[in-house]
């Protein structure tokens, strides 16, 4: 379900995505091979020589054995030379994974607890849903705004911490045409599970219409909130009364609010709905304090997409 239907996954890995998953996959077979023959050897070896020198009587002594000079000398070569092998292979596929491309695709990728927001130059924001171009060097530029996050693209093989104060960055070059799943493997709360993303890999010029193109084109504000919602705001408010990580929504609009700071009670109206997307620390609901669970959405959502959000909240009586 995870992985693009188009290219067949193997038994134990996911699909391979670029040239760097047929590498470390290689690799990893080499070292799943090299354990196995070893351990048949020295488990076979174990076995073997138990039986065969089990002590048959009383009186029967073990020889007196100082070394064996070709033996010992094979027994430390030839690991030795396996691991610097293992070494080798493992330096080159590491250097090719992370030497970042001078003239690649550059994007900015923002996460949060639990969301990835990509910037692209163009000023386009895309939430939950990174498009790059097929054949392409891309440069993902990387940062969280509250806890470690990390990127991980299993069908490249590649991931990434995402480190509040920092930026760190990720490369890969898609080859193959399709949609790939984003996920979050540093645990980062209890939606973690939930902080996913798609990667769509398409042609040159089916990403340069999704750059141009507004996603919300011809949809009313509800239903531009109800997109919003669904990548932005699910995992932690839902449209009944239901409390999950934060207040249902239902019935919000024009209700009355008290807030563990003490400050007066607020009606819920545009500006209270506004400013708790904008500065959700500002007043902070009695029963979610003491400080709100919830991030900031300053400078990732537009004008439309509050009003919409908005909109969405007034129609949920
Ligand atoms: C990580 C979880 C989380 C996410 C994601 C989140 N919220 Fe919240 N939200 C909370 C929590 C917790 C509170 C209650 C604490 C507070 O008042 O800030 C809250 C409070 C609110 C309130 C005030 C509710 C009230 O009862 O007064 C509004 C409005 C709101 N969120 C809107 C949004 C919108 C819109 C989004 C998506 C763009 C969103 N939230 C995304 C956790 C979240
Ligand atoms: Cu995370």
């Amino acid at each position: 379900m995870f992985w693009p239907s188009s290219a067949q996954a193997s038994t134990f890995m996911p699909v391979q995505a670029s040239k760097i998953a047929m590498h470390v996959d290689s690799l990893y077979e080499f070292l799943l091979w090299a354990s196995l023959i070893s351990c048949v050897l020295v488990i076979g070896g174990f076995i073997l020589f138990s039986i065969k020198y089990k002590r048959k009587s009383e009186s029967d002594r073990t020889p007196y054995i100082s070394h064996n000079n070709l033996l010992e000398f094979l027994w430390s070569f030839i690991p030795f030379v396996v691991f610097m092998v293992v070494f080798a292979w493992g330096f080159f596929v590491y250097r090719e994974m992370r030497t970042m491309p001078q003239d690649g695709l550059e994007i900015l990728v923002e996460g949060q607890k639990w969301n990835w927001t990509f910037y692209y130059k163009s000023g386009k924001i895309s939430a939950g849903e990174l498009w790059v171009p097929e054949n392409t060097p891309i440069k993902l530029v990387m940062t969280s705004k509250d806890v470690i996050h990390s990127f991980y693209l299993p069908a490249f093989r590649n991931k990434q911490d995402v480190v509040p104060g920092r930026y760190t960055a990720l490369t890969f070059n898609a080859e193959k045409k399709g949609d790939y799943q984003v996920f979050c493997t540093e645990y980062c709360g209890d939606q973690h599970s939930a902080m996913l993303a798609k990667l769509h890999v398409v042609t040159r010029e089916e990403f340069d219409r999704w750059l141009a193109n507004d996603p919300y084109k011809g949809l009313s504000l509800t239903e531009i909130g109800q997109k919003v919602y669904g990548s932005r705001c699910a995992m932690c408010h839902s449209q009944s009364d239901v409390k999950m990580v934060g207040p249902g929504w239902k019935g919000l609009y024009g209700s009355s609010r008290t807030f563990v700071s003490g400050d007066p009670v607020a009606k819920v109206d545009e500006n209270y709905i506004r400013e708790s997307i904008l500065n959700p620390n500002a007043k902070v609901v009695v029963g979610f304090g003491p400080a709100s669970a919830m991030p900031t959405f300053a400078g990732q959502l537009s004008e439309q997409e509050i009003m919409a959000i908005i909109e969405l909240i007034k129609g949920l009586k």
